[in-house]
């Protein structure tokens, strides 16, 4: 078993509700034991012009291969109305592999750790919720460091 650290994003339909059933399918992935789910945030999107996000980090230790995850991920995605058109277009559901294990992951559809995660409030702050703060990222920074070098700023945390 390895222990993943899953990114979930909504900005479309509902999103803390798309976050909750997004939340219920990863706790019923097969060969899976669930961990924990953050709470949920609101922010901004980085991109201007599209709707505020709700983000939340999900944990879970796992058999499954990486892709044999991504595959269930897509899965997830698409039965809850992700349309894939634009990059980093507004979308109903994202699930990113954040973590897997202490993996590098550098394939073509498939790149663990996630790119960026070091330097995003909306990823860093829920997943100190459920990960050691001495977890080490591949670059070998901690999360207590990363999270030092990012403010909580734009950050709303959701009750
Ligand atoms: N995801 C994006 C683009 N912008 N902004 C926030 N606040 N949260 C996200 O998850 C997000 C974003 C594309 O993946
Ligand atoms: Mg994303
Ligand atoms: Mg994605």
């Amino acid at each position: 078993m390895e222990r993943i650290y899953i990114g979930m994003g909504s900005n479309l339909a509902a999103p803390t509700q798309q976050l909750r059933s997004a939340t219920d399918a990863l706790a019923q992935l097969p060969e899976t034991e669930w961990v924990g789910v953050s709470s949920f945030y609101q922010s901004d999107s980085l991109l201007p012009g599209q709707p505020r996000y709700t983000n939340a980090v999900a944990a879970f230790d796992s058999r499954l291969s990486p892709l044999a995850l991504l595959d269930a991920l897509q899965a997830i995605e698409n039965s809850q109305g992700r349309e894939r058109n634009e990059r980093w277009g507004p979308r109903t559901l994202d699930l990113d592999i954040l973590l897997f294990g202490d993996r590098l992951i550098d394939e073509p559809r498939l790149k663990v750790p996630h790119y960026h995660m070091h330097a995003r409030a909306f990823v860093l702050y829920p997943l100190a919720e459920l990960a050691p703060e001495n977890l080490q990222l591949a670059d070998g920074r901690t999360l207590r460091e990363l999270l030092a070098a990012c403010p909580f700023v734009g950050l709303e945390r959701l009750a």
